[in-house]
């Protein structure tokens, strides 16, 4: 017999997007440029050409969107506010329209019986403020806070969820050490400045929503539980590594006032210094909840070869993998709560995202489009999570990634990961089948996720 499901009656259901990722029109209306503009074009960066010019068009989709949402019965939206539409160069003048807008997305949710959840940043850096360093100028932190500020002053009366960072390590990994995302660089000695600046500017955009804010605030980290390939020193060490450098880098000293000093110096050798007492108080913040976003596990090997941290992933024969070559491993999202749990104590944890990459067939007459590998991945996750609100973790709720296709930053428009499918040429938005599911899984509170699938 397969074991019913049923979620609390509190859980939140929703879906989550980010900025550059889904509105289109950057520059309108006064907005600056972010490093994403730029970067994309800058020939030769993106292969495909493609840019954020247009995306999802939901800068003036909006409301169609939210009624879309609230068809599908969505309870909660998180989406990131572009930090240049506020403030064009990053920090001093304040853009009104900018803020109208998100003001106007919020009270559209709202009417609509959704919750937004806002983060502040989803790596939409003002180009401005990469002139003067970036997160390698450690005065980021009090820009960062002031526009903070900003945001909560116009939106906290009706926004009860805030976020400050989305994946601190993809920015700094990608944007600072391998350069394949915004803002490019190749540096070693620049990637751990740039984490360390991040987290100062987590710890110190909380203070400032202390100050004037009266609701939650937490941090989204993407998590990855490390296994170890064999049982041999150099797989376990090189295990431990890739783990103090994508998961215990952000969550440590967030959560512990602490940083995996030992791994890190390993990975990093003499780019690696220890962060200051400023940076640890100021980083360690009382927080409302954690943001987890999962997509995938990895079996780490020792490889000489693999910059910087001698560790790689192990291709796991018997998985599938998604478009973007993620091992599908639900189990992992089950393992990374309990860690979490074990290791920082009990804190309100959402899944902020999780989702994935598959290819869709076209849109079929009648308007269906089949995406059983999308269903079963939703079904073998939320079963996890469900597994672990059983096992007595606080649990609260679940934001699939994405509600729409979308811009997948240097894979452009190729790589789609929305339950609905977004034609691009003509913006028509077409529920996929895990749209459906998702749906029913609300509808039923959870009960939908152990249902027969759908062979019609
Ligand atoms: C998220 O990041 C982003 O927040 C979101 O904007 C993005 O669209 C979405 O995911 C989909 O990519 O290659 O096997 O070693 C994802 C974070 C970190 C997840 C790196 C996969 C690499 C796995 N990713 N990780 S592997």
């Amino acid at each position: 017999m397969t074991k019913t499901i049923e979620f609390p009656r509190n859980f939140l259901w929703g879906c989550a997007t980010s900025a550059y990722q889904i509105e289109g029109s950057p520059l309108a209306d006064g907005a600056g440029p972010s490093i994403w503009q730029r970067f994309m074009h800058t020939p030769g960066l993106v292969p495909s050409g493609d840019t954020g010019d247009v995306a999802c068009d939901h800068y003036r989709r909006y409301v169609s969107d939210v009624a879309l949402m609230r068809e599908l019965g969505m309870q909660a939206y998180r989406f990131s506010v572009s930090w240049s539409r506020i403030l064009p160069n990053g920090k001093g003048a304040v853009n009104q329209a900018g803020l109208d807008f998100y003001d106007r997305l919020v009270d559209e949710l709202l009417k609509s019986g959704i919750e937004p959840l806002v983060t502040l940043f989803h790596w939409d850096l003002p180009a401005a403020l990469d002139d003067l360093g970036g997160w390698l100028n450690p005065d980021i932190a009090s820009w960062f806070a002031d526009y903070g500020d900003t945001l909560f002053r116009r939106l906290d009366d009706r926004v009860k969820k805030w976020v400050t960072l989305n994946e601190p390590w993809v920015v700094s990994d990608g944007g600072y050490l391998h350069g394949a995302l915004a803002p490019g660089h190749k540096n070693l000695f620049e990637a751990p400045i740039a984490s360390r600046n991040l987290m100062r500017a987590h710890g110190a955009a909380v203070q400032a929503y202390r100050a004037t804010g009266k609701h939650q605030m937490g941090l989204v980290v993407n998590l990855e539980p490390k296994y170890p390939a064999s049982d041999s020193a150099a797989d376990q060490a090189a295990t431990a590594r890739a783990d103090a450098y994508m998961n215990r880098q952000y969550l440590d000293p967030a959560m512990l006032g602490t940083c995996p000093d030992e791994e890190l110096t390993e990975v990093f050798g003499e780019a690696w210094q220890p962060w200051s007492a400023e940076a640890l108080k100021l980083t360690r913040q009382p927080l409302d909840f954690l943001g987890i976003n999962y997509y995938t596990r990895s079996v780490t090997r020792f490889d000489e070869r693999s910059w910087p941290q001698r560790a790689a992933p192990v291709r796991q024969k018997q998985a599938t993998y998604t478009e973007t070559s993620w091992e599908v491993f639900a189990q992992g999202l089950l393992d990374t709560l309990v860690w979490v749990k074990k290791r920082y104590g009990d804190i309100p944890l959402y899944i902020t995202e999780n989702g994935a990459a598959f290819f869709d067939p076209p849109v079929a007459e009648g308007g269906r489009v089949r995406d059983p590998l999308r269903v079963d991945y939703l079904r073998k996750h939320l079963t996890a999570v469900h597994t672990a609100i059983q096992q007595g973790i606080d649990v609260r709720g679940y934001m699939v990634w994405s509600l729409l296709d979308n811009l997948e930053w240097s894979l452009g428009f190729s790589k789609r990961f929305g339950i609905v499918h977004v034609d691009f040429e003509s913006q028509k938005r077409t529920p996929k089948d895990s749209a459906r599911f998702y749906s029913r899984v609300i509808a039923t509170h959870g009960a939908a996720v152990s249902e027969p699938p759908d062979e019609r």
